[in-house]
C-alpha cells in the first residue's frame, strides 16, 4: 500500500518505511510508461549522450521533440525559453546541466496538491467529470476500492442517468467492491440521484461519496450548464472544503485534452486531475501542459485497466519514468 490516503483509522497499523514505498511507485511509474519513455529517450538520449556544449540546433530538436511529446507549444515554450536566452547571450551551458535544468523545471510545472485526499467531511464527496470514455466509471470503482482498503465506508453515485447501460455499469462495479450504488431509472434528473446519494451518506455515516457523471462533450452548452446545476445540489448539502470536483483526461487524446480542462474550468471549479490511459502510446507530456496551465494537482495515474494500475501520482516517479537517465 503506498502511503497516499488521508489516515483514517488505520493508525496503529505499521507503515511501510519511505524507502520501500518509493521504490514501489518509481517500479509502477517505470513500467507502465515504458512506452512514453521509449519514444522520448529516443529523441533527447541521442542529445545527451555525450556531455558537450548546448548551441541553438539543439534546443530547437529538443523543443520539437517536446511539442511532439504533446507538452505542448506554449508550455514547451515557457520551459526552454531562459535556455535560449542564455545560449543567444554566449553563456556556456552543458547538455548534462540542461538535463538537470529540464527534470527540475518540469517537477516544479507539476502542481503539489496542497488538501489531503479525500477531502475531510462528513461525508466528502468526490464528483467525477470528463469527455465520454476516459475512464470515469472505472475510475470510481478503482478508487472506491482503495479508499474501502484504507478503512474509508464509500457509496458509489449513479449520476450517469443518460444511458440504462451506465447506470448498471456502476452497479456491476459497486457489486465487485460490495459498496452500496445509489440510482434512480434512465433518463433521471441527475441532479435529484446526487441528493439521494448524499442524503444516504449522511444518514447511514458513511465517508466518502463518489459520483459518477454521463460524459460530456466539453463544447456543449447545455451539458456543460447540467454540470452547474449537479454543483448546485452538492453545495447546498456539503461544504466546499469537502468537496473535490475531478476531471479526468484520457492522455491519448493529446492537446485535444487542453481544450477539454479549459471548458470544464470555465464550467465549474476544478480541483484536482486524473490522467488515465497513461500506459500504451501516450506521449506523456499532456500531463505537464494541462497541470501547469491550469494550476490543478494529479491525484492518479492510469497505467492499465486492473485497479492496482490506477497509481496514487508522484511527480519524481512520473519524471524519472519518461525523461532519459
Ligand atoms: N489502458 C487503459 N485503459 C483504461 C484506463 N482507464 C480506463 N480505461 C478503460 O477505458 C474504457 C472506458 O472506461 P469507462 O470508465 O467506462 O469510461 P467513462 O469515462 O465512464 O465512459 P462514459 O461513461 O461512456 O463517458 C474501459 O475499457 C476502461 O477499462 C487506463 O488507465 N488504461
Ligand atoms: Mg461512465
Amino acid at each position: 500500500m503506498f502511503k497516499f490516503f488521508r489516515k483514517k483509522k488505520s493508525e496503529e497499523q505499521p507503515e511501510l518505511s519511505e524507502e520501500k514505498v518509493s521504490k514501489g511507485i518509481f517500479e509502477k511509474f517505470k513500467e507502465g510508461l515504458f512506452k512514453t519513455k521509449e519514444k522520448l529517450s529516443s529523441a533527447l538520449g541521442q542529445i545527451f549522450e555525450v556531455d558537450k556544449l548546448v548551441n541553438l540546433s539543439m534546443l530547437e530538436e529538443i523543443e520539437e521533440t517536446l511539442i511532439l511529446a504533446d507538452l505542448g507549444v506554449e508550455t514547451t515554450l515557457v520551459l526552454l525559453d531562459p535556455i535560449k536566452k542564455k545560449v543567444l547571450q554566449g553563456d556556456p551551458l552543458t547538455t548534462k546541466q540542461l538535463k538537470t535544468y529540464l527534470k527540475e523545471e518540469m517537477l516544479k510545472f507539476l502542481i503539489e496538491p496542497q488538501t489531503p485526499f479525500p477531502p475531510s467531511g462528513n461525508p466528502s464527496v468526490l464528483f467525477f467529470l470528463g469527455v465520454n470514455g476516459v475512464g470515469k466509471t472505472t475510475t470510481i470503482a478503482k478508487i472506491g476500492k482503495k479508499l474501502k482498503e484504507n478503512e474509508y465506508s464509500v457509496v458509489l453515485v449513479a449520476a450517469d442517468t443518460f444511458r440504462a447501460a451506465a447506470i448498471e455499469q456502476l452497479k456491476t462495479l459497486g457489486d465487485k467492491i460490495s459498496a452500496p450504488v445509489i440510482f434512480l431509472h434512465e433518463g433521471a434528473d441527475p441532479g435529484a440521484v446526487i441528493f439521494q446519494g448524499i442524503n444516504y451518506a449522511q444518514k447511514n455515516n458513511l465517508d466518502v461519496v463518489l459520483i459518477d457523471t454521463a460524459g460530456r462533450l466539453h463544447t456543449k452548452y447545455n451539458l456543460m450548464e447540467e454540470l452547474k446545476k449537479m454543483v448546485r445540489v452538492i453545495n447546498k448539502l456539503i461544504p466546499p472544503s469537502s468537496q473535490e470536483n475531478i476531471l479526468i483526461l484520457d492522455a491519448t487524446t493529446g492537446q485535444n485534452a487542453i481544450s477539454q480542462a479549459k471548458h470544464f474550468c470555465e464550467a465549474i471549479p476544478i480541483n484536482s486531475l486524473i490522467i488515465t490511459k497513461m500506459d500504451g502510446t501516450a506521449k506523456g507530456g499532456i500531463a505537464i501542459a494541462v497541470s501547469h496551465k491550469f494550476k490543478l494537482p494529479i491525484r492518479f495515474m492510469g497505467l492499465g485497466e486492473k485497479p492496482e494500475d490506477l497509481v496514487p501520482f508522484d511527480k519524481q516517479a512520473f519524471i524519472s519514468a519518461i525523461l532519459p537517465e
